[in-house]
């Protein structure tokens, strides 16, 4: 695959002679590959065989991927699966070309090829990369992993850092991954529901701590739909980020929710006794249960350390004035129980019932799908607001692409900056943002059967 060139012949020959005296340091100039293909991993207890997954490098998660801000990240995908893929690096304020959005950004990657990714990382924070391809298949089959970018300076001070992908997966009696991607009651419901949780591919993820250990717990919902409402059992602390970017100052953690993709850095004190077990815990409709266990083993300090302050701010573009601010309204409908009798799909009207054997259940703004023409076209840093209008039965977990966000909420404040946002049923969210990254830019619903059904749509900067 690689050309060998010249200059780097003669490197290695001279790499050759060196290497019997001299400790030799030949830089790679070729790209680290990222390596979509099978594999297996141990999600269910030890009496039920292994699952067979798309993982990247074969595993699930895949590679934590690590940088500092300000570097650039240079990936190269191999696609070796049955299916096109591409990678989309969720939450990273990237150029355009390198969003991994097939059909929009870029081809997918057919099965055997490789497509390099190389774009810079200007936000430290919490990030995470999975396809853009097929996704409501490939995420559900194990392809994702974190994007991790450590701050320069001002890191906090803790024991622990870990990484926590929380997954829900729908799996069969023998534990392998149960078909029917293309179920349209899921689809037309609140999407692929699971029946099995694991963190970091694990159903029992357990981490030995001490009494006071400090942890930072950078949480990612990494499920196709299941929202998730967290909490802490003999953990206390605060939430220092969301999706990505610090909060102006830390939150303290009482009940956590993660829609779909979106992501919490959390600075946690282990309250929990010697020979005691902390946990975190996800409610359910049917009660709570713990996803991460944390037997606590000795004692890190006697007391307490003290409360942590805010992490570094990246430097996101102050909004301009709200007044004046380039608008647009998005109406999501459809679904079960929506009422919907039809929208467009490719220039045509369609009613419900030739839809659905189309395989689309939901629309914005009446259409189906992304249209030829974009909902909004913003000018490079124009201060955009969008009102989006959940008329519909069910949940979503709205994604912009390219730019983090702010809620405009109904007394005129503004939320944290965010990449997803939840919206429950028949609620309205007015959000803002600059945009300043020029592109085309999807704005979709996560839950990845909703959006594969018809919620998506694209903005375009120019
Ligand atoms: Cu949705």
């Amino acid at each position: 695959m690689t050309r060998i060139t010249r200059r780097q012949f003669h490197i290695s020959v001279l790499a050759a002679a060196a290497a019997a005296t001299l400790p030799t340091f030949v830089r790679s100039e070729t790209a680290p590959i990222l390596h979509a293909r099978e594999g297996s991993a141990r999600l269910a207890p030890a009496e039920y065989p292994e699952t067979r997954i798309w993982g990247y490098d074969g595993t699930v998660p895949g590679p934590v991927l690590r940088a500092r801000q300000g570097e650039r990240m240079t990936q190269s995908l191999r696609n070796d699966l049955p299916q096109a893929s591409s990678v989309h690096w969720h939450g990273i304020r990237i150029e355009n070309s390198m969003d991994g959005v097939a059909g929009l950004t870029q081809p997918a990657v057919a099965p055997g090829e490789e497509f390099l990714y190389d774009f810079a990382l200007p936000d430290a924070g919490t990030y995470w990369y999975h396809p853009h391809n097929r996704t409501y298949e490939q995420m559900a089959r194990g392809l994702y992993g974190a994007l991790i970018v450590e701050e320069n300076e001002g890191a906090p001070d803790v024991d622990l850092d870990e990484v926590l992908l929380i997954d829900d997966w729908r799996v069969t009696d023998d534990a392998q991954i149960a078909e029917g991607f293309g179920n349209m009651h899921d689809w037309a419901h609140a999407g692929r529901i699971g029946n099995w949780i694991t963190v970091n591919g694990n159903g029992v993820w357990s981490s030995e701590v001490a009494h006071h250990t400090r942890m930072r717990l950078r949480l990612v919902n990494t499920a196709n739909a299941r929202i998730f409402t967290l909490e802490g059992r003999g953990l206390e602390g605060w939430v220092v980020a969301l999706d990505g970017m610090p909060l102006e100052a830390p939150q303290p953690l009482g009940e956590l929710t993660l829609a779909p993709a979106q992501r919490a850095d959390l600075i946690i004190d282990v309250v929990a006794g010697e020979g005691e077990e902390a946990f975190l815990v996800s409610f359910e409709r049917d009660g709570g249960y713990a996803i991460a266990a944390f037997p606590v083993t000795g004692v890190a300090r006697q007391a307490r350390l003290s409360a942590p302050g805010a992490l570094p701010p990246n430097h996101v573009p102050f909004l301009g004035p709200l007044e004046t601010a380039a608008r647009a309204e998005l109406r999501m409908e459809g679904g079960a129980m929506g009422g919907m009798r039809g929208a467009m799909i490719g220039g045509r009207m369609m009613g419900m019932r030739d839809m659905a054997a189309e395989g689309k259940v939901w629309a914005f703004n009446g259409m189906a799908d992304m249209g030829d023409t974009p909902l909004l076209d913003a000018r490079m840093g124009e201060t955009v607001r969008i009102a989006m209008i959940n008329d519909t039965a069910w949940p979503h977990g709205m994604h912009l692409h390219g730019h983090h966000f702010r809620q405009i909420g109904v007394d005129g404040r503004l939320g944290p900056l965010r990449d997803t946002i939840l919206m429950n049923r028949g609620e309205t969210v007015e959000i803002a943002f600059v945009a300043d990254n020029p592109g085309d830019w999807l704005l979709h619903c996560h839950m990845l059967e909703h959006s594969a059904g018809g919620m998506m749509t694209w903005l375009r900067v120019t």
